[in-house]
């Protein structure tokens, strides 16, 4: 039987088999949704095949982190959602014996090759939009389940037939289990690696393409995925419909978007019962006609206020639904699903984001959905903090310095959404510094398409300001981030400067 994506069956389940080699196994993943996805099918699918393992999580995966893995007594490590990129260092590790690397990754690998590597970009299939990490861990954890399911096969068949027979031969016999069970062959893993494969942003033009869209094929047959076309907005599930309307940004509807008032008119118009018991319901629980009535009347006034029809294409897309999952939970959509995981991770609670993608809906959940209410408040707060204290605009860039007022992990979105209140331009990048620890600070970086197409790149900005301080730095045009040492601000701030002039002239 082919797994989900074909060209990575036979490396799949290459690493499958060394993995049911081993006594006993190390998985370590990286703290984000895709990571925690990834961590959680790759734990289910070790456990189902009853292989005893342990869990860490690691935000880098540096030098640093690979040497403590290396000093543990494991001689199996399992890398998921990172690994390809360190495979330098992971490498010289192996070579001395430390431990045995299996890796399910989908980043761009270090040149160096390893035997039990799994990565889409090895076999032409692009890992920024075909496959995430999750997805990957989720090819790896079909071929487990069949070498799994193929051992036991022939454990039973020599005792029941005292001969041997090759496992893996269509001829094999189907057992009791079946292999319809979408359990028994890892496939309601699915609905994981959707997740995590949306948490990463790997939909484009409304969908997921490619390997993710297999993926997606496997979880609708097993049961664990439904799709449909649905508006393409934030909070289908639990926000209420007013806030739905009002946060949904992305194609600015003029007199809704931003606009609490302008929301709450528009819905009081639609002639349509929205409330139960005094209070707005939810997108998700609205009939099928209620919800053609309402997007019909999204287009019809964004159509009036002239918004391109490129972009009211853009408010309909594909949802991916968990339909396991009760109606108006986060969980129910891969999308809100994610956003809370991410949650977990920026505040390292990596062990509840876990727990909640291994099905713990009690404590995790609870402690999940806490952290996403503090990470909103913390964003809201902050955004308040810079408005009111204001930025400092140099020449081609304005900058601010939240101290230890807010967390260096969410100060670059905060930067970002604080553009264009009272006194922060949209027409220069904005960069905010916050304390990394004792000695170093974070700089983040946030730019605006226009700037970016007007020439702005604030990966190179980033990267070459911090080393001209001896900090390091880097990550994509619209947004970049950097550490620098304390006391460098003002050398990093001209040098950044100078170049954000370079490319805007
Ligand atoms: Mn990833």
């Amino acid at each position: 039987m082919a797994g989900p994506v074909p060209e990575l069956e036979d490396r799949a389940t290459r690493c499958a088999t060394r993995l049911s080699d081993a006594d006993r196994v190390l998985l370590a993943s990286h703290i984000d949704a895709d990571g925690l996805t990834s961590a959680a099918i790759a734990a289910s699918a070790l456990e189902r095949a009853e292989i005893p393992f342990e869990t860490v999580f690691e935000k880098q995966l540096d030098e640093t982190a690979i040497a403590d893995i290396a000093a543990t007594d494991y001689e199996t490590v399992l890398f998921t959602d990172f690994g390809s990129g360190q495979l330098d260092i992971i490498g010289e590790h192996e070579e001395n014996g430390d431990f045995t690397p299996v890796i399910a990754d989908h980043h761009q690998p270090a040149d160096r090759e390893t035997e039990y590597h799994l990565n889409p970009l090895l076999f032409g299939i692009n890992g920024a939009s075909e496959l995430s990490g999750a997805g990957a861990s989720y090819v790896l954890a079909r071929a487990l389940a069949e070498v799994w399911n193929g051992e036991r096969r022939s454990t039973e068949e020599t005792s029941a037939e005292s001969e041997w027979m090759d496992p893996r031969s269509d001829g094999g016999i189907v057992t009791a289990s079946g292999t319809n069970d979408a359990r028994a062959d890892n496939r309601d893993l699915a609905a994981l690696a959707v997740v995590g494969a949306v948490g990463d942003m790997q939909a484009s033009s409304g969908e997921l393409h490619g390997a993710n869209a297999k993926i997606v094929e496997e979880g609708v047959e097993a049961g664990v995925v439904e799709t449909g076309t649905d508006l393409a907005l934030y909070g289908k599930q639990t926000r209420p419909l007013p806030k739905l309307f009002e946060y949904a940004t992305d194609v600015h509807i003029p007199g809704i978007s931003n606009n609490e008032g302008g929301a709450l008119r528009f819905l009081d118009g639609l002639d349509l019962d929205l409330k139960r018991d005094g209070e707005w319901r939810r997108w998700s629980g609205l009939s099928n006609d209620e919800k053609q009535t309402v997007a019909s009347a999204l287009v019809q006034r964004a159509v009036s206020k002239g918004v391109p029809a490129s972009k009211i294409d853009q408010l309909v897309s594909t949802a991916y639904v968990l339909p396991a999952e009760p109606v108006g939970t986060e969980l129910r959509d891969a999308s809100e699903f994610s956003t809370l995981l991410n949650a977990t991770a920026r505040y390292e609670r990596a062990d509840v984001g876990l727990g909640v993608c291994l099905g713990d809906r009690g404590d995790a959940l609870e402690r999940a959905r806490k952290l996403l209410r503090d990470h909103r408040r913390n964003l809201s707060n902050g955004i308040d903090l810079v408005t009111r204290e204001g930025v400092t605009h140099e020449d081609h860039l304005q900058w601010f310095d939240a101290g230890d007022e807010i967390r260096e992990t969410i100060v670059g979105i905060v930067a970002g959404m604080a553009m264009g209140n009272e006194g922060i331009s949209r027409s220069k990048p904005i960069l905010a510094f916050a304390e990394k620890n004792e000695d170093e600070l974070k700089v983040s970086s946030r730019g605006t398409h226009n700037l970016v197409r007007e020439g702005l790149d604030l990966s190179v900005v980033m990267g070459e300001a911090s080393r001209a301080v001896g900090g390091d730095g880097g990550g994509h045009d619209v947004a970049a981030g950097a550490t620098v040492p304390k006391g460098e601000e003002s050398a990093f701030i001209e040098r950044a400067d100078e170049i954000v002039g370079e490319q805007l002239s």
